[in-house]
């Protein structure tokens, strides 16, 4: 059994969290802005992030919306593009991370932080020294530690860069040659900076080769980080090829074995998701575009129960 979320509005790109004995669902805000579409996702123009909250079985309990959390207007570096966002708790504040385009036309991440999950947030006057590209996904480990993966191909810019450094001409790797990874930072103690050099997320096959450019399976956007049973799990989106995919791996660095496909293409070019644990069940929240006939750029939520034997052994 399968539900859409938020029928009153389009709304994709969910990042999930339990906070106390809620469930808050963080995701972009879809808007029909005029836009052409093209393969840089200029028909999403974003302009704010709500938060989504419920209590209860996610198949059936009401979903509240706290309303608007962030607009790009008060965030003073971003133009526009206020595209996938992430938040975590440490000591009792809450940390935005978010992507959108700087004036100069270059995704950039930023921290907004609020007192309470539902915000309001309050934006950083500037986006994280370092930060490029698209798809913060922020989480915590045992030890307190936090981690951002980020990372996006073709709109969301990760071709740009090579050794955390612009490069003067983008590059995607072709054929044989390894795939371009996501990035994983730990962030500082005060959650507003990367707290070291990012470094690429390499997911192998299982003789322990990195996956490939050609491979359908190769990394493409939407991060994901969960844990489960002391094992790191990685998900991720594979663009063009449309799937969810899942590796796994023994430390938040990486390397991740794929392990498999864990969601098939669905109606709309783009996939993207969160898997949570909450009240003993594993989820999926995802996105589609059935209710917008299709329209790639107006996307609903989603949510679906995961069977928990893919998180053992
Ligand atoms: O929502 C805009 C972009 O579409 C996201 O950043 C990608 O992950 C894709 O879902």
């Amino acid at each position: 059994m399968q539900r859409y979320l938020f029928p009153s509005d389009y709304m994709a790109d969910p990042s999930v969290h339990v906070f106390g004995d809620r469930l808050y669902i963080y995701p972009s805000h879809d808007r029909d802005s005029g836009e052409a579409f093209d393969d840089d996702g200029g028909h999403f123009q974003m302009r704010d992030y709500h938060v989504l909250s419920l209590q209860g079985d996610p198949l059936t309990a009401d979903v509240t919306d706290h309303g608007v959390i962030l607009d790009v207007d008060d965030v003073p570096w971003a133009e526009k593009q206020m595209w996938d966002n992430d938040v975590v708790e440490k000591n009792g504040q809450y940390y935005l991370v978010f992507s959108a385009k700087d004036y100069n036309g270059l995704f950039r991440l930023g921290v907004a932080v609020a007192d309470r999950p539902e915000g309001p947030f309050r934006p950083q006057a500037d986006p994280i020294r370092g930060s490029y590209s698209i798809d913060p996904c922020l989480f915590k480990d045992d030890d307190g530690q936090i981690y951002c993966y980020f990372g996006g191909l073709w709109g969301g810019q990760l071709q740009r860069y090579a050794d955390n450094k612009a490069l003067k001409a983008e590059r995607l790797p072709e054929g044989d040659e390894p795939a371009l990874p996501s990035r994983v930072v730990r962030m500082t103690d005060d959650v507003l900076q990367f707290a070291e050099a990012p470094r690429p997320v390499v997911i192998v096959d299982e003789n322990g080769n990195p996956l490939k450019a050609n491979d359908p399976h190769r990394f493409f956007e939407a991060s994901w980080m969960h844990k489960a049973d002391g094992k790191y799990f990685f998900s991720y989106s594979t663009g063009d090829s449309h799937l969810l995919c899942l590796a796994v791996g023994t430390s938040p660095y990486g390397p991740f074995r794929f392990l498999g496909e864990l969601l098939q293409p669905v109606v709309g070019w783009t996939t993207h998701h969160s898997i949570v644990r909450y009240a003993d069940r594993w989820w999926l929240f995802h996105h589609d575009c059935v209710p917008s006939n299709d329209t790639t750029w107006l996307r609903s939520l989603k949510v679906k129960e995961l069977d928990p034997s893919l998180f053992e052994g």
